[in-house]
């Protein structure tokens, strides 16, 4: 499929990087698109060509980065030229040896299920985590064996550009709505959502939320259907009952775990558990062993993490809160009142909800970055108080003069960081910082 092609590599950083990886021992030829970096001084094991734009006429198949807008004035005159354009997952799929290929994906909980689904898998075979978690899977492709599992963190973007993609087991935490600015409509969104499902055959499983269930019906599902839901709703799949979690397969039950056990917080954290395990069991991993990775599981950094107990005031870091769903979810975890930090890049989402659902938990909100006046404005509707501030720094030094013992201070920007940081991590490693240097005064 590769030998002799002319192959563009459309964006050069996680994604870009690990598909000249992949394709350099391919007798392909290579070229890389980035208009943000000087491609001739930077430093890499492989060759490629710098493209230009003359050169897409020669060109067979672009494999595009995530980020970058499907409007791009390059990929639409590749569309004009019928230039195939597909994603990292949809190459590394054509080109894995294993068929045991797990994909996650969801508005929220892709990456908390994602983690945990590979610390069990890990305990009976080798497994890869990979994808939108932040490592590009095409890293791995040529390495991993027909043995091997790999766990996908499948985003909407990677999903929009498959063709052929057919993973065995595909997850689904659930859908709402997110990154409006690059899917243009909610119904682009959820489509690409379950283009997950879009080849699954008889032969595959496809593990939904039982409250998406209407919403799967649509959607033509062809493989097998087990639905995680808090409630006993008689379907295959993971339930909750008195506090336990059961798992139920044609009738078969069994008792997994007691909610005791479970280390991490919140009623969805307990969903994204049922669906890890219902991918454990489809891989006949035993209860035992299932059991015990969850009861060890602490959880994800940058999402509702435990940074620091200050005078009885509790800092948690959600930065991977990037939408207002899992932002408000995040509120709903917390035991006090929350004194909300939020804001950051503008993806076109709309903030009246969460701060009406959010209102009883919220003693107030602290704003910063490109969406600050706008959740302002959602603060202003609900009577609830806010400050709008110029940064992160400047957010914790006013928190931290005004937040009382019992507080719970969260930061959940509800928005991506693109605005002011690199990624999430980098700002919720920000965070940790500076609330880590705050002063102690009981101490
Ligand atoms: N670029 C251009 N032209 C543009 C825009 C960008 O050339 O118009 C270049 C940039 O200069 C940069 C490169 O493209 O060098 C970046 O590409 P990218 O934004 O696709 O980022 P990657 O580094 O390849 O990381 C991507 C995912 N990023 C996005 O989807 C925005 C990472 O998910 C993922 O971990 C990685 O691939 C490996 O699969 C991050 C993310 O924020 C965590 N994801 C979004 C989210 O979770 O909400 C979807």
């Amino acid at each position: 499929m590769l030998k002799n092609k002319n192959v563009l590599i459309f964006g050069f950083g996680i994604t870009g990087k690990s598909a000249l990886k992949f394709l350099n021992d391919f007798p392909c030829k290579i070229y890389v698109y980035d208009k943000n970096l000087d491609l001739e001084n930077i430093e890499t094991e492989e060759d490629f060509i710098i493209f230009k734009e003359e050169d897409l006429k020669n060109i067979d198949l672009i494999v595009k980065s995530p980020g970058i807008y499907p409007d791009h004035e390059i990929l639409e005159k590749a569309r004009e030229l019928n230039i195939n354009i597909i994603s990292d997952i949809e190459l590394a799929y054509r080109n894995l040896k294993t068929d045991k290929i797990v994909a996650i994906t969801g508005t929220n909980g892709k990456t908390t299920t994602t983690t945990l689904v590979g610390d069990i898998l890990q305990r009976k075979n080798k497994t890869y985590v990979v994808g939108n978690i932040g490592k590009g899977i095409l890293e791995i492709t040529n390495e991993a064996s027909i043995d091997d599992f790999v766990v996908i963190e499948a985003s909407s973007f990677q999903l929009e550009d498959t063709i052929e993609f057919k993973p065995n087991i595909a997850l689904l935490t659930y859908v709402t709505s997110d990154h409006l600015d690059w899917h243009k409509s909610v119904e682009n969104y959820v489509n690409a959502k379950f283009k997950i499902f879009a080849n699954q055959d008889e032969n595959d499983y496809a593990i939904l939320n039982y409250e998406d269930k209407d919403l799967a019906a649509k959607h033509n599902i062809r493989s097998k259907i087990y639905y995680f839901s808090t409630e006993d709703v008689n379907e295959n799949g993971a339930y909750l009952k008195d506090n336990k979690i059961f798992f139920r397969d044609e009738g078969e039950i069994s008792e997994i775990i007691d909610t005791n056990e479970i280390k991490i917080p919140g009623i969805h954290n307990i969903k994204n558990i049922m669906g890890s395990i219902i991918i454990a069991k489809l891989f006949g991993i035993e209860d035992e062993i299932i059991r015990n990775s969850i009861s060890n599981f602490t959880g994800v950094e940058h999402r509702i993490e435990f940074v620091r107990n200050i005078n009885g005031i509790k800092y948690y870091n959600d930065s991977k809160g990037t939408n207002p769903d899992s932002t408000e979810v995040a509120i709903q975890a917390m035991d006090g009142e929350v004194i909300l930090i939020a804001g950051g890049y503008d993806k076109g989402a709309n903030f009246d909800e969460l701060i009406e659902k959010s209102k009883e938990k919220l003693d107030s909100v602290v704003l910063f970055g490109e969406t600050a006046d706008k959740i302002a404005s959602s603060c202003k509707k609900n009577g609830i108080e806010f400050f709008v501030v110029e940064n992160l720094q400047k957010a914790i030094e006013l928190v931290n003069n005004f937040a009382k013992k019992g507080e719970d201070v969260l930061f959940s920007p509800a928005c991506a960081s693109w605005d002011m940081y690199n990624d999430y991590e980098e700002r919720g490693r920000h965070f940790k910082n500076l609330v880590r240097e705050l002063k102690n005064n009981e101490a």
